[in-house]
């Protein structure tokens, strides 16, 4: 193993700086469950404030952010429609049929994006033998499609059909915060055409730990309701919220660097020629490539007697995403030991 692991496998491997440990230490704190979290109640104004929805509320993690996005927006035998390889049907252990009883009606779409039309012809009529359209989900940045950020009009035109077919309309915003570095437009923007919204501080913003889902006050209850039942009612939390908090005020600007550093590290892989990947086609934090004639995992295993950790995502298919505990010297030593083993 080479001395020096550069550890890319998710933009969830950072650790806390000084500041935000010291912010951590430093936080007012009270009983949330009790509603009495000063530190909390701040940290949800804020997310509330910066995604235009009336309230938001803390928890754990994305996935329990999305599972109670759904719960409390269908009823069991109800269908989601969502992208093929979006996060809530590959990545959360089959929690919506667990947890609120409902289908998943996944579409193929191109780069992880559906357009409205699709989504018009997934929702189903409403024969009473039919599950019930319900909801639509969409995933901003769209993670497995190799962190693309949905454009806007298209997602207009989602939230169009939607609206006029009934179906509320759902956004996993794990990473909302690079769309808006990428796009230029603010998170009230990318998050204006959803009901609800569940967004990420705990990966490329840097904080050890937590979620927020945003909506309208009603919907907000009914998830609140549901995040104790599931067990996710905390105590002196606040420790953590301080953490989102300064997370939200330093680093959110710090992203662009993540996305020029992943163009940079697919430009390199790119003039190797010894893998599937375009640049061009990288839009955030995320790189994803191609293996052309091994199985993912013999590369990831070379990758990894080289000091370089990646994930697979498919059986030729790896991942590599940068975020805020990588440096250009990181990518360039990357590139220098890959170009070694695989040029
Ligand atoms: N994604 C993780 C893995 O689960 C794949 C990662 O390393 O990227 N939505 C999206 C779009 C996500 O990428 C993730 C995490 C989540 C939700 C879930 O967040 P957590 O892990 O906090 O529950």
């Amino acid at each position: 193993m080479t001395a020096t692991l550069i550890d890319l496998r998710s933009d969830t491997v950072t650790r806390p700086v000084e500041g935000m440990r010291r912010a951590m230490y430093d936080a007012e704190v009270g009983d949330d469950v009790f509603g009495e979290d000063p530190t909390v109640l701040r940290l949800q104004e804020t997310v509330a404030d910066l995604l235009g929805k009336e309230r938001a509320l803390f928890v754990p993690s994305g996935v329990m952010g999305n599972q109670l996005a759904i719960r409390a927006q269908t009823q069991p035998g109800d269908e989601v429609i969502c992208e093929a390889g979006c996060h809530v049907a590959n990545y959360e252990s089959g929690a919506a049929g667990v947890l609120s009883g409902v289908q998943l009606r996944t579409v193929q779409g191109e780069r992880g994006l559906l357009t409205p039309r699709q989504v018009e012809d997934a929702i189903r009529p409403g024969a009473y033998w039919e599950p019930q359209p319900r909801l639509v989900s969409l995933e901003n940045t769209h993670n497995k499609a190799g962190g693309v950020v949905q454009p806007q009009p298209l997602v207009r035109g989602i939230a169009d059909v939607a609206r006029r077919r009934g179906l509320g309309l759902h956004l996993d915003g794990a990473r909302i915060w690079n769309a808006a570095v990428r796009t230029g437009l603010p998170e009230k923007e990318l998050a204006g055409p959803f009901d609800t919204v569940s967004v990420c501080l705990s990966k490329g913003l840097g904080a050890p730990v937590g979620s927020l889902l945003a909506g309208s006050a009603e919907v907000i209850e009914r998830a609140h309701r549901f995040r104790k039942m599931w067990g996710g009612g905390m105590r002196q939390v606040g420790i953590l919220a301080a953490a989102g908090l300064y997370a939200l005020e330093h680093h959110r600007a710090d992203l662009a660097l993540d996305h020029e550093r992943a163009r940079r590290l697919a430009t390199g892989l790119a003039d190797l020629g010894a893998f599937g990947i375009d640049p061009e086609e990288v839009d955030t934090n995320i790189v994803m490539f191609e293996t052309l004639d091994q199985p993912a995992a013999a590369i990831l295993a070379a990758l990894r007697e080289d000091g370089i950790l990646m994930v697979p995502f498919g059986p030729r298919t790896i991942r590599a995403t940068l975020h805020r505990d990588l440096s250009d010297a990181d990518v360039e030593t990357a590139l220098e030991r890959i170009r070694t083993r695989f040029g």
